[in-house]
């Protein structure tokens, strides 16, 4: 369930952020996982697992939920589960769940949504989001757990408010003008920490949680410290009926709860996973 306020706000702006979800003895497990994964020589990592740290706008850490237990946890988070539940229509699938680390000296990242993109490709959209019965449901999300601190003026997380639903499409030279090639691509050149009006930057505290739709347009401040990263798992929610229908590898697989198992299957749309029956989910270790 959100709240009344929650579905107003998420309605209106396409974003939720959460303060302070992760208890003390949640969010130290959960860092000291992700230290771990950022220390393992990558041949030494677990069957199916991957560091890319070529991706131009941060370091990636692929499948990090299935890491550990602390971060594989925050899946189906007491505080997070209601709402994905809500937003889903009761029928949740996680089709990703990777840490991202952004460092000093990576590029800005330019604004983009997964609206946009089907827009620009004129594809018919599957990407949907509506109100039925006073709910709001959206299959195609995003929940960011915060594992380190941002403040003010560090750079990080940018959208734009009220996107997602848009009725026209914004061009690539909108708010941040260089940040995209004459051609369409992404200017790996430009960096900025400029927050135009239209645009909010967020400042989220370890253990905070940003949620927000796919379909509202965002992007990252360039990173400003050049002494801490930002350190966040993305976890990509869709709903059950809409594939792919194997992203994860087997040993990545092999690692997780027959809940989180659960969590991540395709199924028909008439199905109820057993999990969504539970208004707190353990893991079975
Ligand atoms: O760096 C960020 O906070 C945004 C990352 C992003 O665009 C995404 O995960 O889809
Ligand atoms: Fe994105």
């Amino acid at each position: 369930m959100m709240t009344p306020e929650q579905r107003y706000f998420f309605d209106l702006t396409g974003y939720l952020h959460l303060h302070g979800v992760l208890s003390e003895s949640e969010l130290r497990p959960a860092q000291d996982a992700a230290q771990r994964y950022i220390d393992t020589p990558p041949d030494q990592l677990p069957e199916g697992f991957r560091i890319d740290l070529n991706r131009e706008h941060f370091n990636w850490y692929l499948y990090a939920f299935a890491f550990d237990k602390a971060l594989e946890r925050l899946t189906m988070h007491p505080q997070t589960w209601p709402i994905l539940l809500e937003l889903t229509g009761g029928k949740p699938r996680l089709g990703g769940g990777n840490m991202m680390v952004d460092v000093h000296g990576k590029p800005f990242h330019p604004l983009h949504s997964g609206r946009e993109s089907a827009l620009r490709k004129g594809q018919p959209g599957w990407r949907r989001s509506f109100v039925k019965d006073g709910k709001i449901y959206n299959n195609d999300l995003v929940f960011f757990f915060y594992l380190t601190d941002v403040f003010p003026g560090d750079g990080g997380l940018i959208v734009v408010p009220g996107s997602h639903k848009a009725n026209f499409l914004r061009e690539h030279h909108y708010f941040y003008p260089e940040s995209y090639t004459a051609d369409g691509g992404y200017n790996d050149d430009y960096f900025s920490t400029e927050v135009p009006e239209g645009v909010t930057n967020f400042t989220p505290r370890a253990g905070d949680v940003v949620i927000m739709s796919e379909h509202l347009t965002h992007g990252a401040l360039s990173w400003e410290p050049k002494d801490r990263d930002r350190r966040f798992l993305t976890l990509r929610y869709g709903v059950q009926h809409i594939g792919p229908s194997d992203p994860f590898p087997d040993g990545v697989k092999a690692q997780l709860s027959p809940e989180t198992l659960e969590l991540i299957a395709v199924r028909d749309f008439k199905d109820h996973k057993e999990i969504t029956t539970r208004d707190t989910v353990e893991l079975t270790l």
